[in-house]
């Protein structure tokens, strides 16, 4: 049985300060041009933790002047590459230094373990800052042979002003993704914070500027999606985006970047990746394995082990471990020692994924273990198991009953529906973005490197 969450228990006070919840323009921490403010809130108890600032089209306008300010003007385009990485290790140092207040900022906001914060993402993301200082002086042109008296080379320049939209999931490790690379190559940076959890980047951009970082390098502008968002990837002064977020959003920002300077997008979408566990693997390993490729940060991870396709002889078994291991998990309040899984990230997200749960049941799915919330308040929801998340074909559908006295007839039929069948619950096709397993079963190599790839 699950161990007691504390969900319902009084939640533990984190053991942080609010301390930046203002836009950062030009290296000044503002309010809005029109004043607003939106709430942040306690995934654990749905309560408000502090009202930010909530940019809009003119913050945009502000922060991209003032990086473009200081791309054309200010010394950080023209250091040298050295004093670059110099800048970004000691801001990495900083991180370090003050992991604790940003771990406990990072779980207070998302609702992620304050072990997995101190232990993982606050050091991942100091150790890739470190990482993309390092390449700041290894970025090298090329010579390239030409025919006759010509010399054709190529350099590397910073492309200008970055604007760049992260999502909530890993708020610290996407700001290190996004931003290091950037900086590190002499760019100057607009960054939209998903409006779920702006409180980690307003303190580490507070901490990049303490490492040297010249003004209007960073800003960084809370907000929200279709307003702030928007602006940014319509805006002409803006020469690149990057984001990471929902496959749907993704459409919308390449159009908006279409449809204003043809700015160049990178896109880093949503996902249902397969975990294949074959005939001969050892059971107990690969049940852990896939639990935490499915369970990890609450499901909510863009690579997700998310469809668990196993071989039919090790099927019942491997379900029956699964159903034990998700039982196991730890769920609670992430400010507690020991806890492996805290509140999904909000309200929205949260009724989604019990609607795939329903999804799931209503189209035929064995819902093995959990499928409720956790507790009375906040976004708690059990670890949950679905097995018999069965393929969908015309031939076991429906040419059972001509082949009842036609045992030839009903093998070869069997072979080919094998490469016909398709997936087509929805658990088994869209993100969940959830503690949801989905174990599907296959029987051939063939079969599954096809499922797996649809
Ligand atoms: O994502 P959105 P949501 C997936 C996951 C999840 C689903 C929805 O399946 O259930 O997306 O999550 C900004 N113009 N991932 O709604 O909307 C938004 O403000 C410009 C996978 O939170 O994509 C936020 O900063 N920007 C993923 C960011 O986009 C816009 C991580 C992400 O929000 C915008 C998160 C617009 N019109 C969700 N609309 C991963 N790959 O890890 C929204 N935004």
């Amino acid at each position: 049985t699950a161990p007691a969450a504390t969900a319902d228990e009084e939640p533990i006070k984190p053991p942080v300060e609010v301390k930046y919840t203002q836009l950062l323009i030009n290296g000044n921490f503002v309010d809005a041009a029109s004043g607003r403010t939106f709430p942040t809130v306690d995934p654990r108890t749905g309560e408000v933790i502090a009202r930010v600032a909530e940019g809009d089209a003119e913050d945009i306008d502000r922060a991209v002047a003032a990086a473009r300010r200081a791309f054309d003007e200010g010394p950080w385009p023209r250091m040298t590459a050295y004093e670059r990485c110099r800048v970004l290790l000691r801001f990495a140092d900083l991180m370090e230094r003050h992991n604790d207040e940003i771990a406990a900022l990072e779980s207070w906001d998302g609702g992620k373990p304050l072990e997995q914060s101190a232990g993982g993402e606050v050091p991942m993301a100091a150790r890739c800052m470190r990482y993309y200082a390092g390449w700041a002086d290894k970025i090298h042109g090329m010579v390239v042979p030409a025919d006759g008296p010509h010399h054709v080379q190529v350099l590397r320049e910073p492309i200008g002003v970055a604007g760049q939209i992260i999502p909530w999931n890993f708020p610290l490790l996407m700001f290190a993704w996004k931003v290091g690379p950037a900086l590190a190559c002499g760019n100057a940076v607009v960054l939209k914070t998903a409006e779920q959890t702006p409180l980690s980047a307003l303190y580490v951009a507070s901490l990049l500027h303490e490492a040297g970082l010249p003004d209007g390098v960073l800003n960084v502008v809370p907000g929200f999606g279709p307003t702030a968002g928007a602006a940014l990837c319509s805006h002409m002064g803006v020469d690149k985006l990057a984001f990471t977020g929902s496959t749907g959003t993704g459409k919308i920002i390449l159009e908006l970047a279409a449809r204003s300077n043809l700015k160049p997008v990178t896109l880093e979408l949503g996902g249902k990746s397969p975990f294949i566990v074959m005939d001969d693997a050892d059971v107990d390993q690969a049940v852990e394995l896939a639990h935490r490729a499915l369970f990890f940060n609450q499901g909510q991870c863009c690579c997700a082990g998310s469809r668990t396709f196993v071989h039919e002889s090790v099927y019942d078994e491997f379900v029956e471990k699964s159903k034990a291991r998700a039982q196991r998990r730890v769920v609670g309040d992430p400010f507690k020692k020991g806890v492996e899984q805290g509140p999904q990230i909000d309200g929205q997200q949260f009724k989604k994924i019990l609607g795939y749960v329903k999804s799931g049941v209503d189209s035929g799915a064995t819902l093995v273990t959990g499928g409720e919330r956790v507790g009375s308040r906040g976004f708690y929801i059990q670890p949950t198991v679905f097995a018999d998340v069965e393929v969908t074909n015309f031939f076991q559908m429906y040419v059972p009953l001509l082949t009842i006295h036609i045992p030839l007839l009903s093998v070869l039929i069997n072979s080919a529906s094998v490469s016909f069948s398709q997936d087509e619950m929805k658990i088994a096709q869209e993100e969940i973005f959830g503690p949801i397993q989905s174990i599907l079963k296959f029987r051939e190599v063939g079969e599954v490197v096809r499922r797996a790839n649809a």
